[in-house]
């Protein structure tokens, strides 16, 4: 990673739990790739949370090596930015302990996804689900990010991660870093498209709720085609519009428009014409990464270095944070 003392540090990671969704790129990754002009940016591969729900290991397997793959070719330069596979790296199993000894039950207990999480997933509520906000603190805090840049799905586990550093360093002065969010202007919450009340999530059992990042151009036009809208037919934004207006939203992101400028492309049109072209805006905005994505996954060998090379550097790094919460919380050092 090519260092720049006088950047600020954002931490992300995208879980390899399905392949990343329209969701997972408007909200999270079209904007990794811009962040590294202003921040040293360091990205993982988030695999230790994904087995939080149940993984099919084969399945879990390719899929992390497809995370870099798709990171890559959105943009993130590995020469540039750290970027690495989170189990590669045992400190962030290791801080996570540490600081689940420091987070109350209580605090955990009102996270959000993690009661949606346990619905979803109800024959499998396991502690993993439970603690996964305090993993993802240690992810965070082990690389003294300054920001994090979130969808708004993730807000809460953010607030979670900066109360976590603001009590450890309340006992144990200057130790962590308390990271801010950062989120993006558009795209920032990309709905189901077929429960629009539900976010967009790679895991949804329903392949139709979600456009897929490696969708072709033929799949992503009909999944807008079948898009749950409501009974009207003017494309304007409204209360009790949740299909129009997150039609609105991704058409926004994916094409730079404002929500009045695409009422006004769209005046004396139907939801048809729209939903045609918000697909083909989408679907525009995708070939180039899915292309470039297929190229560098005929080169496994490159793939296999980035992981190596990255979680070299992550170790580095993060082994001092680790080292330095060992100590401070009595735990003994012998050379
Ligand atoms: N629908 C979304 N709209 C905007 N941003 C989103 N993100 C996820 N879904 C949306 C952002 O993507 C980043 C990586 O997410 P993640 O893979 O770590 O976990 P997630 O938020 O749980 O994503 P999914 O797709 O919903 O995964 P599953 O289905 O496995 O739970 C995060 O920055 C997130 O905000």
């Amino acid at each position: 990673m090519e260092e720049n003392i006088l950047k600020k540090i954002s931490f992300s990671a995208i879980q390899p739990s399905g392949t990343p969704t329209l969701g997972n790129y408007l909200g999270a990754l079209k904007n990794w790739a811009a962040l590294q002009e202003e921040f040293n940016c360091i990205y993982a591969i988030a695999d230790l949370h994904a087995l939080t729900v149940r993984q099919e290991p084969a399945e879990l397997r390719k899929r992390t090596l497809a995370a870099i793959s798709l990171a890559i070719a959105c943009g993130i330069d590995p020469s540039r930015s750290l970027l690495f596979v989170q189990s590669h790296v045992h400190t962030h199993a290791e801080l996570a302990w540490i600081l689940n000894c420091w987070t109350p039950f209580g605090e955990l207990s009102r996270m959000t996804q993690f009661k949606d999480k346990s619905q979803s997933h109800a024959d499998n509520v396991n502690a993993g689900l439970f603690d996964y906000p305090v993993l993802m603190a240690a992810d965070i805090l082990l690389y003294n990010a300054d920001v994090v840049p979130i969808g708004n799905d993730q807000k809460q586990h953010l607030e979670l991660a900066r109360n976590i550093a603001v009590r450890f360093n309340g006992i144990f002065p200057d130790v962590f870093r308390v990271p801010e969010p950062y989120m993006p202007k558009q795209g920032a919450r990309v709905m189901s498209l077929q429960d629009p009340a539900k976010k967009m999530s790679k895991s949804d059992p329903n392949p139709n709720s979600y456009v897929s990042m490696l969708d072709d151009r033929d799949t992503i036009v009909r999944k807008f085609k079948r898009a749950v809208t409501d009974s009207g037919a003017e494309v304007r934004r409204g209360e009790g519009k949740d299909g129009i207006n997150n039609l609105i939203d991704i058409y926004c992101a994916a094409c730079g428009k404002t929500p009045d400028e695409v009422e006004r492309e769209f005046a004396g049109k139907g939801y048809g014409d729209f939903k045609l072209a918000v697909g083909e805006a989408v679907a525009d905005v995708l070939a180039p990464i899915k292309a470039e994505f297929d190229r560098l996954m005929g080169d496994k060998a490159y793939l296999e270095k980035v992981c190596a090379d990255g979680a070299d550097a992550a170790l580095g790094v993060s082994s001092r944070t680790l080292r330095k919460v060992y100590k401070k919380v009595g735990l003994l050092q012998i050379k």
